[in-house]
C-alpha cells in the first residue's frame, strides 16, 4: 500500500470512529423534472441536464447533426432535481451537518424538507450550507430548483442601464462558453455540476489549508503551513503536521494557525524538460484531547516563479524565472474537454496533459471563458510538469461591478484559490481574458450607441473587478508566494505596436486579419499567449457529427453546422489556395486542412523561438475541443492528434535547429531551452527529392544551455544551379546526448516538384512497423485505427523511421502530399 492510500485507509477509519465524516449523496437516487410538468424523471448527479434529458431519451444528442437547433429551448425552461435520503440516529446525534455542494450551474433554491435554505448565483463557488435543524431521524427531501440562467439573466441585465454584449451572458457568473463561443455549440444548461455531500462535524471543521514557500536553498525548504479551523467551542486543539504537533489554544469561530514546516536536501518541482517534477505529501491533521477530528492530504512541490518585466530598448521584457532560470514557455491554451463538464473523466484529464508533456510543452493556460478546472487537471499538470496560468473565468464582453458582483466574485476568488493555490503547476493567476482588448478594441460602446458616460462606467467598472477585486482578493486569501497576477491576456491588443514589445500578446493578424503566415516571421512579441489556425478534426471525429451514416462532403449540412466560426470555411479554403492545391476529394481536403493549420503554426512558433530572448513565450491556441468541430485545436474532441499536435511536437523540441531565409543568405539558429550544454556537430546538406547529395557544411559547434542564436550562414549563392523546387535542405545537430533536425523547403508546399513516393512498410512487431521510401516523400500520413507515434512527418529517401502503435491494426493506408498534387 502506498503512502498516500495507507493515509486514506487510517484517515477513514478514524473518522468513522465518531469523528468529522462525510457522506456523498451524489449517487442517491437523484430525480429531475421540467419544473412546470409533475412527472419526475431519473437524473445522475454530478450531471446536467441535457445529460439527463439525453438519458431519458427526451432530446437528441447535440453534438451530432444539426440537433444543436433542437435543444434551444432547454436553456429558458426551470428544472427541479431532487433525492431522499435517509439519516440514522447516529448521524444525526453529530452536532453540525452540514450541506456540501461543490458547484450547483448555476441559480438555484435549496429546499430541505421543504425549507428554503440557501439561493444560489454562481457555478464557480462552493455553498456550504448548515442542514443539522432541518434533518430528521429517518427519510429525509433534498430538492433543488434551478432557474433558467437566461431568463434570470436578462433580468439582472435589466439593472444595468446600458446594452451588454452578447447579453445576458456577462451578467451571469457561469462558464461563458455555454452561451456559445467560435468554437462551441450554445449549450446553456442548468444543474449539480460537483459533488454534493453531508459534512459531519463535532467540535471543528478543517476549511482551508494553505502551504506557503519561504526559501529554499539546496539544504532545506522551509515552510508554512496555515490551516483555517472554525471551531464550535474555544479551547485547546492540536495541529499536526507529517506527525509533527503543534498545540494551539482556538477561540470559537474561524481560526487560522500557522505551522513551521521543513524539508531537508529538497528536491525541487522542475517543469518539463528541466528535471523531475518532484512532489512531496504533506498530512495536516486535528486532533482534541487526543482524538483525531480532521485531515487532509496535500501534495506540493517546491519551486519559484517569478514574472519578469524588465525595461530594454525596445520595451519591456516578459517572462517566467522557474527556481531562479529564465524559462522559455512552449505550450497551448485549454478549453474545457466537454460543453458538458461532469462528462469529463479524470482518464482524459490525464490523457490529455500528457499529450502536453509529449508535445515537449511545459505551460497551458486555462482561457477564461471556460471554467475553473477539475482538481485532476491540476494533479495532471503537478505530475507532468507543465505550468498553469490560470484565467479567472471572464472572457471577451463587459462586466458589471455592483456591489453583489463584487461579493460574488470576491467569494468565487476565495474558493478557487483555496481550493487550488497548493499546487506547484500554479504559476500565475490572470484576471479574465481579452476584456480589456475588448473594450478599448472591439467597438461595442460605438454599436450599442453607448453615451460617454456608460463609457466612461464600462472602464471603471472593468478597473473595479480586474485592479481591484481581483488582485486585493489575492492578496487577501493566497500566501505570499502564490499572488502573481497579470490583469487580462493580452495586456494590450494586437492592433497596437506596443502588444510587441511588451506584455502578452494575441497575435490575430493571421486568421482574423486574413494576413498570411509569413507576418508572424515580422509580428514577434514579447510572449505569445494567443495565435492560432483552424484545422479539422480527424475523420473519425468528423464521422461522429453523424447519428447515421456519415456523408463526407464539404456542402453536407451537418458538417457545415460542426464550424462556429461564420466565415470559417471561406477563411480556410482562401489560405489553403496560397499554399497548397485544394482537393476536390473530401478526405484529401481534410488532410490539406490539417496540414495547412500545421504549416501556419510552425512558421509561427519558429519565429517565436528564433527571437528568444526577446521572446519568451509561446500558447498556440488551442489545445483541445469540446465537442466535434472544425477548430485551432491540435486534438479534437475524441482525443485524436490532428496534424499540428504531431507538428508542435517537433516544433518545441528542447534542442532544435531553425531556419530564416535572409535576403542573400539563409541563417540558422540553434536553440536549447534545456539547463545543459552539448558539444556536437552542426551538418547542412542539400539534397535533391530523389535523395542525391548537392551541397554539404559540416563544423563542430558548442551549444551552450538555455541559449539561443545565429549559428551558422549559407549564403545564397552556394545553391546556384540547383533546382531548388526539387531540394530540400537538412540541417542536424548531432550531440551525444541530443540530435535535432529540421528539413527545410524553398517554397509553398504546391509548388515542390514532388514526385510518386513508393513506400515500404515493413512490420516490426504487432505494435511497431518501420517505413520507407524511394523518393522524398512529404507530410507523410498514415491512416489506420490506431495512434500513431509518429504522423504527418516528411521522409527522405534513404532513411527509414520506425513508428510505434497504440494497439496493433490489420491495416495502414498511406498517402502524401504528392497524392493531392496529381490525380
Ligand atoms: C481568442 C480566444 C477565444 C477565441 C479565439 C479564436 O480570442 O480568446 O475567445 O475562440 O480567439 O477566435
Amino acid at each position: 500500500m502506498n503512502k498516500i492510500l495507507l493515509f486514506a485507509f487510517l484517515f477513514i477509519r478514524l473518522l468513522a470512529n465518531g469523528q468529522n465524516s462525510e457522506r456523498s449523496l451524489s449517487s442517491e437516487n437523484w430525480q429531475f423534472k421540467n419544473s412546470k410538468e409533475d412527472k419526475w424523471l431519473s437524473a445522475k448527479v454530478p450531471g446536467t441536464v441535457h445529460l439527463d434529458l439525453m438519458d431519458n431519451h427526451i432530446i437528441p444528442d447535440p453534438y451530432k447533426d444539426e440537433n444543436e437547433k433542437k435543444v434551444q429551448w432547454l436553456e429558458n425552461e426551470d428544472w427541479d432535481y431532487q433525492t431522499q435520503f435517509a439519516i440514522s440516529a447516529k448521524e444525526l446525534g453529530n452536532k453540525n451537518i452540514d450541506l456540501v455542494f461543490d458547484g450547483l450551474d448555476t441559480f438555484a433554491e435549496i429546499y430541505l424538507n421543504g425549507k428554503l435554505l440557501k439561493k444560489t448565483d454562481n457555478m464557480f463557488r462552493k455553498w456550504t450550507v448548515p442542514a443539522k435543524q432541518y434533518l430528521k431521524q429517518g427519510e429525509n427531501s433534498l430538492q433543488i430548483q434551478f432557474k433558467s440562467p437566461v431568463n434570470t439573466g436578462k433580468e439582472l441585465a435589466k439593472k444595468i442601464p446600458f446594452a451588454l454584449p452578447e447579453s445576458p451572458r456577462s451578467v451571469v457568473r457561469k462558464a461563458q462558453y455555454q452561451f456559445g463561443w467560435d468554437w462551441g455549440p450554445r449549450l446553456v444548461t442548468a444543474g449539480i455540476w460537483k459533488d454534493v455531500r453531508l459534512s459531519f462535524w463535532d467540535q471543528a471543521r478543517m476549511e482551508a489549508v494553505k502551504i506557503e514557500q519561504l526559501k529554499i536553498t539546496d539544504k532545506k525548504a522551509e515552510l508554512a503551513i496555515h490551516t483555517d479551523i472554525f471551531t464550535e467551542k474555544g479551547g485547546k486543539y492540536t495541529v499536526a503536521v507529517n506527525g509533527k504537533t503543534h498545540t494551539f489554544s482556538l477561540k470559537q469561530g474561524s481560526n487560522t494557525v500557522s505551522v513551521a514546516y521543513q524539508i531537508q536536501d529538497p528536491k525541487l518541482w522542475q517543469p518539463n524538460a528541466w528535471g523531475s517534477p518532484n512532489l512531496y505529501s504533506i498530512k495536516i491533521t486535528i486532533q482534541k484531547d487526543s482524538k483525531l477530528i480532521a485531515g487532509k492530504m496535500e501534495q506540493i512541490g517546491l519551486r519559484t516563479v517569478e514574472l519578469m518585466q524588465e525595461k530594454d530598448a525596445t520595451g519591456k521584457s516578459f517572462y517566467f524565472k522557474v527556481n531562479g532560470q529564465p524559462m522559455y514557455a512552449k505550450g497551448t491554451n485549454w478549453i474545457p474537454g466537454d460543453s458538458f463538464s461532469p462528462r469529463m473523466t479524470k482518464e482524459k484529464y490525464q490523457k490529455l496533459i500528457r499529450d502536453c508533456k509529449e508535445a515537449n510543452m511545459n505551460m497551458i493556460r486555462v482561457w477564461g471563458g471556460g471554467i475553473y478546472e477539475d482538481d485532476e487537471f491540476y494533479k495532471a499538470c503537478d505530475e507532468n510538469g507543465i505550468l498553469v496560468w490560470q484565467d479567472f473565468m471572464f472572457a471577451g464582453s463587459f462586466y458589471p461591478a455592483d456591489e453583489n458582483f463584487r461579493k460574488n466574485v470576491e467569494e468565487e476568488v476565495k474558493d478557487q484559490i483555496n481550493r487550488l493555490q497548493n499546487h506547484p503547476s500554479l504559476a500565475l493567476w490572470c484576471g479574465n481574458n481579452e476584456i480589456d482588448e475588448a473594450i478599448v478594441n472591439w467597438g461595442y460602446q460605438k454599436q450599442f450607441k453607448y453615451s460617454k458616460e456608460d463609457s466612461v462606467q464600462v472602464w471603471k467598472d472593468y478597473k473595479t473587478i480586474f485592479h481591484e477585486v481581483i488582485p486585493d482578493a489575492i492578496k487577501k486569501y493566497a500566501t505570499a508566494d502564490k499572488q502573481l497576477y497579470w490583469p487580462s491576456s493580452p495586456s494590450i491588443g494586437w492592433g497596437h505596436k506596443e502588444s510587441l514589445t511588451e506584455g502578452d500578446s494575441h497575435y490575430w493578424g493571421v486568421w482574423w486579419g486574413e494576413q498570411p503566415f509569413e507576418i508572424y516571421n515580422e509580428k514577434v512579441p514579447r510572449f505569445a499567449s494567443e495565435y492560432g489556425f483552424q484545422g479539422m478534426p480527424t475523420l473519425e471525429t468528423t464521422k461522429s457529427m453523424f447519428s447515421g451514416k456519415p456523408d463526407l462532403s464539404l456542402q453536407n449540412p451537418v458538417i457545415k453546422a460542426h464550424e462556429k466560426h461564420s466565415r470559417g470555411w471561406e477563411i480556410i479554403e482562401n489560405y489553403m489556395k496560397r499554399d497548397y492545391i485544394v482537393p476536390k476529394d473530401f478526405v484529401k481536403y481534410n488532410y490539406v486542412s490539417q496540414l495547412l493549420q500545421a504549416r501556419g503554426m510552425q512558421i509561427a512558433i519558429e519565429a517565436h523561438r528564433r527571437a528568444k530572448p526577446y521572446n519568451m513565450g509561446t500558447l498556440y491556441w488551442q489545445l483541445n475541443d469540446c465537442w466535434p468541430v472544425v477548430s485551432w485545436s491540435s486534438i479534437d474532441y475524441l482525443g485524436n492528434w490532428k496534424a499540428l499536435h504531431y507538428q508542435v511536437k517537433r516544433s518545441f523540441e528542447a534542442v532544435a535547429v531553425l531556419v530564416e531565409k535572409k535576403e542573400k543568405a539563409y541563417d540558422v539558429y540553434l536553440l536549447n531551452d534545456t539547463l545543459t550544454d552539448f558539444d556536437g556537430d552542426l551538418q547542412a546538406e542539400l539534397l535533391s527529392f530523389d535523395g542525391k547529395p548537392l551541397w554539404a557544411s559540416d563544423a563542430a559547434d558548442h551549444l551552450p544551455a538555455n541559449s539561443s542564436g545565429k549559428h551558422l550562414a549559407i549564403e545564397e549563392s552556394d545553391f546556384a544551379g540547383f533546382d531548388l523546387s526539387a531540394s530540400v535542405l537538412r540541417l542536424s545537430f548531432d550531440s551525444p546526448g541530443q540530435k535535432a533536425e529540421k528539413l527545410f523547403y524553398f517554397g509553398k508546399p504546391k509548388d515542390l516538384k514532388l514526385s510518386k513516393p513508393t513506400f515500404q512498410i515493413k512490420k516490426v512487431s504487432a505494435t511497431e512497423i518501420e517505413i520507407s521510401t524511394d523518393v522524398l516523400a512529404k507530410d507523410v500520413y498514415l491512416m489506420g485505427d490506431t495512434h500513431f507515434s509518429d504522423n504527418f512527418f516528411d521522409l527522405l529517401p534513404n532513411t527509414s523511421k520506425k513508428i510505434i502503435l497504440s494497439k496493433p491494426v490489420e491495416k495502414i493506408e498511406v498517402m502524401s502530399l504528392w497524392d493531392t498534387m496529381n490525380k
